[in-house]
């Protein structure tokens, strides 16, 4: 028997969307102990809320997020807003006593993600921030193999995340589409909007980062701002490249950018260890690349892996078609869903939690200071 579980939804964008469809699907493939029920859907625009409620199946509408949070009937808030509210829903759900999942990045920054890991540790409620690629069968298997100790003593980790859609000069910034270009709705630019994925992919595979030495470039200083019309300096970093160190030794090089002409979400990571290497990429993300030099002389070489057996030993490919078929970037989020759920049901947390986030976002701050005094920067776990 599953028990219902009332969701707030605070935003509609592509997140609110990515995330209706967790809840609308997770029950169809997943054994979890919670059912979802869409309880309301909020934002301001009320024309384009009542759209988004009734193409998901929202009962009810807010267009105040205090009255969501507030709601009895509500039991899970879901925060797919611009960063720079995060902390303020964040705080004020968990005074409520509601069960808080956050979109990515955590928050504008290290100092605000701490408020919000004390809120929803003092009020004991359940939290997960929502960094999907955990989640893809091939990225889980890659965790898999490292674990299994596979790769021996790790030297090397390298990550990017390379998209082009903000070249043209004359994409403004701010309001409901763009206010990732907005500094202060985003807090960063391709830091905390890509290279969060990145840093937290890193060190959920390869343990904590400890320096960083970091620049960043904003190509485009000045843009439109769609609110006000006018022409206002823009505060983001539209690249970012930073080196690494990690506890363990491994050497990490990063980088992300938003004007990588003819890549539009090409993240890749890299995994060089003593006896295998591991490699994957976005835009092939049923793959895993695997080489491993203990294989006999004559058939070593690269394999490529098509994540989609089961048995268990693909992760989640068992709750889906048969062998062979492959699934795709929304189901990364039915995937984190339903460990939520699980957990829950355990009375556990699910991964990432707002604590693990923190680390997450601490790294940007340190990546960001590091670009601005161009020294090496410690990190202030
Ligand atoms: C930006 O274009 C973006 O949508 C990020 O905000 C997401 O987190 C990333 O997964 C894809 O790119």
């Amino acid at each position: 028997m599953t028990k219902p579980l009332n969701v707030g939804m605070i935003g509609y964008g592509f997140m609110g969307r990515a995330h209706s469809n967790a809840y609308c699907q997770v029950n169809h493939f997943f054994d979890v102990p919670f059912r979802p029920v869409l309880k309301a859907a909020c934002a301001r625009n009320v024309e384009k809320l009542k759209a988004f409620a009734e193409t998901w199946g929202y009962e009810s509408i807010e267009t105040d997020w205090r009255k969501l949070v507030e709601r009895r009937d509500i039991d899970l808030v879901d925060i797919c807003v611009p960063n720079n509210l995060h902390a303020e829903i964040a705080l004020a759900a968990a005074q409520a006593g509601k069960m808080i999942l956050c979109e990515k990045p955590l928050a504008m920054n290290a100092a605000e993600g701490q408020k919000m890991v004390e809120a929803v540790e003092k009020a004991g409620v359940a939290n997960m921030v929502w960094y999907n690629y955990r989640r893809v069968p091939a990225v889980s298997l890659a965790k898999r193999l490292i674990d299994e100790g596979r790769l021996g003593r790790i030297f090397h980790y390298r990550a990017q995340f390379l998209q082009d859609w903000t070249i043209n000069p004359e994409v403004p910034q701010g309001g409901t589409a763009l206010w990732r270009l907005d500094v202060h709705a985003a807090g960063s630019g391709v830091t905390g909007d890509l290279l969060a994925h990145c840093i937290d992919t890193a060190m959920w595979l390869n343990g904590p980062i400890t320096q960083v030495c970091a620049m960043t470039e904003t190509f485009v200083k000045q843009r439109q701002h769609a609110l006000t019309g006018k022409i206002e300096p823009v505060g983001i970093d539209d690249a970012c490249a930073f080196l690494a160190r990690y506890a363990n030794g491994s050497l990490g090089v990063f980088e992300s950018t938003r004007y990588a002409r003819g890549h539009k979400a090409l993240y890749t990571f890299e995994i060089n260890g003593e006896h295998a290497s591991l490699a994957w990429n976005l835009h092939d993300l049923h793959r895993l690349a695997y080489f491993d030099h203990r294989d006999e002389g004559k058939l070593r070489g690269w394999r490529s892996i098509h994540v989609t057996d089961h048995g268990g030993e693909h992760p989640y490919m068992d709750k889906w078609w048969v062998p062979g078929l492959q699934i795709g970037y929304e189901h990364t989020f039915i995937h984190q869903l339903a460990d939520f759920l699980t957990a829950l049901g355990k009375g556990e947390l699910a991964e990432p939690t707002f604590r693990t986030a923190l680390q997450t976002q601490k790294v940007c701050d340190a990546v960001l200071e590091s670009a601005r005094t161009r020294q090496w920067v410690e990190v202030a776990y």
